[in-house]
């Protein structure tokens, strides 16, 4: 390590005088004015992780669907996956080191670690649209060239897109090709396989409007659209050429405002999705004839997917270990008819990506989704070999079933949850099963729910087992919505501080919205007495007219608490 380059170039990029940072569920993510400094030393960062895990690291420049002033960074693992725990500290550690101290702390890492110095190291960097990214990224890529890693920069890519090149990468070239023809290739070749397949070919199968956040997901939804126009023509809104990064519009609008995003116009039951910022999550929706709107959310995607690779598994006759991974948000309704009708085991687990991600790798095939739309399938190795075998030696109807399978492998990122991908997905098995939007939003109905937002003078007072379930502190909070819950019917209610805001989040579902309403107010109420509340007192609110019929993990705009759809 040149240590004396290191500091020298470090001064370069100063971090701002009592600026404290956290590696969040999704890496940095702040102002953009705030971010040179943490980009030079995540650049720093990815070499060290590169040199101990020999393996090529990635470096994603987004902050997603947050707001176009703001910027973030995050690293991605050999196999495509968020970093490792103990490595979200040190980079927390790093970013927040005083100028004179970056040297104590690199050493630090690197003896803790074990990390080779002499071993070769190669990142690489991704950025989305945002117009501090470009200088961004070359803040990470300083770092890294002053540590000696080598690096390879695709410029602008989904964050997906960047999680699919490091997988390829660290697997030899196996998982698929390293570029960005690499991808459109390998995901268009399958859906378009599959689709060929489908019997219902008329316009209202293969047409699709898609709201791109005024984002990345624009620009590559765009490269690619000519490589599958076969299977699917798709309408782009939002596509970045007149609005605001992820203003009024994107996955995270739509889902939280429960309203169609600005500047698409949508005629009745036509099928509508929204990416956000960076393209790594996706929800659908449409108006029904009476122009009500209606939210598909990642519970119903996760329902959607999960029931047709069953169907084909009973087809080709194998009896492989299926699980659906979702967490405490997800409505009760889907995980009911997951287990009941569908006989599909679901687990919970924490809210955040990577938890999801790591418990669908211990089944065969793991469906994992969050209600907010981030979401993808992973398959064993060995189920991907068993399936390609069979799609070879089967007879007919059998291998038909193999072959539409080891296509829908194919057409998964899997190395993380991919709107481009999860999209191609859902078009293909609405094709292939001849589905309506209606249709497809018809296999449950949603249980009534509301989500608050409380605030607190420490959001750590609560703390939380069960997959976020259940409070363990402060004193009598679990006793308390215990009681509440009992009150209602078909009910349940959780509390958890939010990763990513300074405020308790507070979930109720029940059988009539009057009732979800009710048991969130009450929960708030014992949240804000039990837990420390600052502000005003939480205030009941929901009228039967400013309901909708799905809210659901609606992570709004709000301050003290939220007490309208907006
Ligand atoms: C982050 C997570 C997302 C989670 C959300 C919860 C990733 C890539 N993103 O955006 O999965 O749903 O945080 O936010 O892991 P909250 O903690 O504020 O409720
Ligand atoms: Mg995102």
């Amino acid at each position: 390590m040149d240590l004396g380059a290191i500091t020298k170039y470090s001064a370069l990029h100063a971090k701002p005088n009592g600026l404290i940072l956290q590696y969040g569920t999704a890496g940095f993510r702040t102002k953009a004015e705030h971010l040179d400094h943490v980009m030079f030393r995540m650049g720093l960062l990815a070499v060290l992780r590169s040199k101990q895990t020999k393996s090529t690291i990635g470096v994603m420049v987004t902050a997603s669907h947050n707001p176009e002033e703001d910027n973030g960074v995050k690293l991605v693992d050999p196999l495509g996956e968020m970093l490792a725990p103990s490595w979200e500290e040190h980079a927390t550690c790093l970013a927040n080191a005083e100028e004179q101290d970056m040297q104590r702390v690199l050493i630090d890492i690197s003896e803790k670690e074990a990390v080779n110095l002499q071993q070769d190291a190669f990142v690489v960097i991704g950025r989305d649209t945002r117009p501090s990214s470009e200088k961004l990224s070359q803040s990470v890529i300083d770092g890294v060239t002053v540590l000696g890693g080598q690096f390879h920069d695709y410029g602008l890519l989904t964050t997906p897109q960047l999680h699919y090149m490091v997988y390829c990468r660290n697997t030899g070239g196996r998982y698929g090709k390293a570029t960005i023809e690499g991808y459109y290739q390998k995901l268009s070749k399958a859906f378009v396989e599959l689709t060929k397949q489908a019997s219902c070919s008329g316009d209202e199968y293969r047409s699709l409007k898609v709201d791109c956040a005024n984002g990345i997901g624009a620009l590559k939804l765009r490269e690619m659209e000519h490589y599958f126009s076969q299977g699917l023509s798709v309408q782009l809104f939002n596509d970045g050429s007149k609005g605001k990064l992820n203003h009024l519009c994107g996955a995270d609008f739509v889902k939280s405002h429960q309203k169609p995003p600005q500047g698409m116009e949508i005629k009745s039951n036509e099928r509508c999705c929204s990416f956000d910022g960076d393209a790594d999550r996706i929800v659908y929706y449409y108006h029904d004839a009476d122009g009500h709107f209606h939210l598909i959310d990642g519970d119903k995607i996760a329902t959607l997917i999960s029931s047709f690779l069953k169907e084909l598994l009973v087809e080709i006759g194998e009896s492989l270990n299926i699980g659906v991974v979702q967490t405490a948000y997800a409505n009760g309704s889907s995980t009911r008819y997951l287990e009941e009708v569908m006989k599909v085991p679901v687990y919970c687990t924490k809210t955040g990506v990577k938890h999801l991600h790591h418990k669908a790798q211990e089944f065969d095939i793991g469906v994992y989704f969050e209600a907010n739309g981030h979401g993808t399938a992973l398959f064993s190795t060995a189920v991907e070999m068993k399936i390609k075998q069979s799609a070879e030696q089967l007879e007919d109807k059998k291998r038909k079933a193999a072959k539409m399978l080891e296509n829908i492998i194919d057409l998964f990122n899997q190395a993380a949850g991919d709107a481009i991908s999860d999209m191609l997905v859902i078009e293909a098995i609405l094709a292939l099963k001849g589905l309506t939007v209606q249709q497809w939003d018809a296999l449950y109905t949603d249980l009534p729910n509301r989500q608050l937002k409380v605030q607190v003078a420490d959001r750590r007072v609560i703390t939380t087992t069960n997959a976020e379930r259940q409070a363990v502190t402060p004193p009598g909070l679990q006793e308390a919505i215990n009681d509440l819950v009992k009150k209602y019917k078909l009910s349940r209610a959780f509390v958890r501080p939010s990763g990513t805001e300074d405020v308790v989040r507070v979930y109720a579902e029940a059988d009539s919205q009057e009732s979800a309403d009710h048991l969130a107010h009450e929960v708030s109420l014992a949240v804000f007495q039990l837990a420390g509340g600052i502000g005003e007192r939480p205030q009941p609110g929901y009228k039967a007219a400013e309901t909708t019929h799905n809210i659901n993990n609606a992570f709004g705009p709000g301050t003290a608490n939220e007490h309208t759809v907006p």
